[in-house]
Order: C-alpha cells, then sequence, then structure tokens
C-alpha cells in the first residue's frame, strides 16, 4: 500500500455559472491539477463541495476525472463519505468498477453518532468494495474529535489503509501512529504540513495544493531530506496564501485565484459564497507575490 503515499490534491469542483456540475469546468481543473507533479488526486472530498453535491453529481464526477487521470499514471483516490452509508456503498462501488486505487470517506457527519455507529459505518463501507479504504479525521466538518481508541480499531478493519488526519491535535497523531505504524498517514492542514511532516507522514492531501502542488511536493521533499530550514521558508509561502483564503473563505478564494490564473472553474455552490467582495483582487496580489509564483 506504500505506493498510495504521497501528495495529493483535494479536486475541486466545476460548476457552471447557473451552479450545475460542468464536466467542462472539471477538466479545466483536472488539467491544471495535473500538471503540478502531485502523487494524485482525492475525488470527491470536501474541498469537492461533495457536502452540497447530489450522488448523481459526484458519481459524474468520478467518471471525468477518471477519463483525464487514468492514463496519467495519477494515483486516484475517491472520497465517498455521504450522510447516509447507501449512498457512500453506491460511490464506493462505482469507484472500485471505474479503476479507482482507493476509496475514503468522511465519518457520518449528518446527526451526532456515537463511536459505535461510526465504526459500524466504516466497517459496512470498507467490507462494499476490495478498494483499500482510508479513514478520516476532521472534528471541523463532524463536529467532534473521533478517540483515540476508536480511531485505533478502524485502523484494525480490513481494507482500512491509511487515516487523513485533518486536525490540529499533533499528539493524538503521534501515538496514533505509534500504535499503527504499518499505516499510512495523511495530513490534511496544508499550512501546517510541516510541523505534522516532522513527526512523520506518509503524504498529505489538501485544497490549497490544487494550485500549490509544487509547492507542497518540495515542503514534503525538504522534510524527508532533513533540510528544515528550506521546509520551514516554504511552509511560510503556503501559510501567506492561506491567511488570505480564510479572509475571503477558502473554496470561494481558491475559485477566485482559478479564475485569475486563467483556470474556467465557475463558482462556489450555494449558500457557499465568498466572503469579500473583493476575492479575485485579494487573490491576485497574492499570487503576483514572488515566492507565490
Ligand atoms: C477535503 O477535500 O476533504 C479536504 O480538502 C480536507 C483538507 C482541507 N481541510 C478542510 C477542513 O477543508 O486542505 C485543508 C484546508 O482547506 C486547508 O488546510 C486550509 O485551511
Amino acid at each position: 500500500t506504500k505506493e498510495l503515499a504521497g501528495m495529493y490534491a483535494a479536486l475541486m469542483t466545476g460548476l457552471s455559472d447557473a451552479g450545475e456540475f460542468d464536466p467542462q469546468r472539471q477538466r479545466n481543473i483536472n488539467d491544471y491539477v495535473l500538471r503540478q507533479g502531485l502523487a494524485g488526486l482525492y475525488v470527491g472530498g470536501s474541498s469537492g463541495e461533495s457536502g452540497l453535491l447530489t450522488v448523481d453529481e459526484l458519481l459524474a464526477q468520478q467518471e471525468v476525472v477518471f477519463a483525464g487521470a487514468a492514463s496519467t499514471g495519477t494515483r486516484l483516490i475517491a472520497h465517498v463519505g455521504m450522510p447516509n452509508l447507501r449512498d457512500s456503498i453506491r460511490l464506493a462501488r462505482q469507484a472500485q468498477k471505474l479503476g479507482y486505487h482507493a476509496l475514503s470517506a468522511l465519518p457520518p457527519h449528518s446527526y451526532p453518532f456515537s463511536d459505535e455507529e461510526v465504526f459500524g459505518y466504516y466497517q459496512a463501507l470498507a467490507a462494499a468494495t476490495e478498494l483499500p479504504l482510508i479513514v478520516y479525521e476532521i472534528p471541523l466538518r463532524t463536529g467532534r474529535p473521533l478517540p483515540l481508541d476508536l480511531l485505533v480499531r478502524l485502523l484494525d478493519l480490513g481494507n482500512v489503509v491509511g487515516i487523513k488526519y485533518t486536525s490540529t491535535d499533533l499528539f493524538k497523531y503521534s501515538l496514533l501512529r505509534k500504535r499503527q505504524p504499518q499505516k499510512l498517514f495523511y495530513y490534511g492542514f496544508d499550512e501546517i504540513y510541516a510541523a505534522a511532516g516532522m513527526l512523520g507522514t506518509d503524504g498529505g492531501i489538501g485544497t490549497t495544493y490544487n494550485l500549490l502542488g509544487r509547492l507542497y511536493v518540495a515542503v514534503d521533499q525538504a522534510i524527508r531530506a532533513g533540510d528544515l530550514e528550506r521546509a520551514k521558508t516554504l511552509q511560510m509561502v503556503s501559510q501567506d496564501f492561506v491567511e488570505v483564503l480564510l479572509e475571503t473563505g477558502v473554496l470561494p478564494g481558491m475559485k477566485a485565484a482559478f479564475r485569475v490564473i486563467g483556470v474556467d472553474c465557475g463558482p462556489t455552490r450555494a449558500p457557499m459564497a465568498p466572503a469579500v467582495a473583493d476575492a479575485e483582487d485579494r487573490m491576485r496580489a497574492v499570487l503576483a507575490r514572488p515566492a507565490v509564483k
């Protein structure tokens, strides 16, 4: 499973001006991201606005992305975490049929589920296909951190090969890694990837990799080479970028940045909207900084 290691863009979604899933705009995004030198794409995740899309749209997106990326050698992880298990399994089965390399899923997140419900969800999803499954820790989306012992049990499930860890609790991260040293650990906060990298990662998955993929590949390489000064310098470039994104709203700002560089990707889906009126100007300014280019 170590062939799944590396840096992945949490792929964004192309929408029409009216907010419909737009296959051509999806291809525009894919074409740009595929040139970043990343290990792969994480398709249909939070960064793909999956919480705002229908299952049919996500099924269509899986097809469009696979058609464009299959021949490039890029690893493809399908995110299939939906509010209900049946839709998750439907997405997972199509991903397997198409030829995706792995699956990942948010924990059940539309109600405050118990640890046993979360466990049961991953158990059923992992058994629904033969694909490797990457579980997901992201208290920001689910409203609660999963306890360490539950994460340990989830990583013991058949077909579960790793975790996408998007939490700032790096001590829990280290304890989990110590308990499950054979598993793949992807860190999910772009702006502090180097901090997790210092403790040991197998890769990263992030939104801003769509635009700055090369930067994150370089951060990761610097850490692996033991060049912490360089890793820190590069990480600061990412932090300057994310600082502006948090002003505009992460996904609206990313889409504004794409428009600025000429990638026609459309808006975010309502109710997600830019937090400021001048998102494109702010992104233009940050993209013009020499270090970011
Ligand atoms: C996904 O598609 O599931 C993700 O992109 C998760 C990783 C992102 N975290 C969230 C909460 O969306 O890339 C990060 C994040 O956007 C970035 O670090 C900026 O804070």
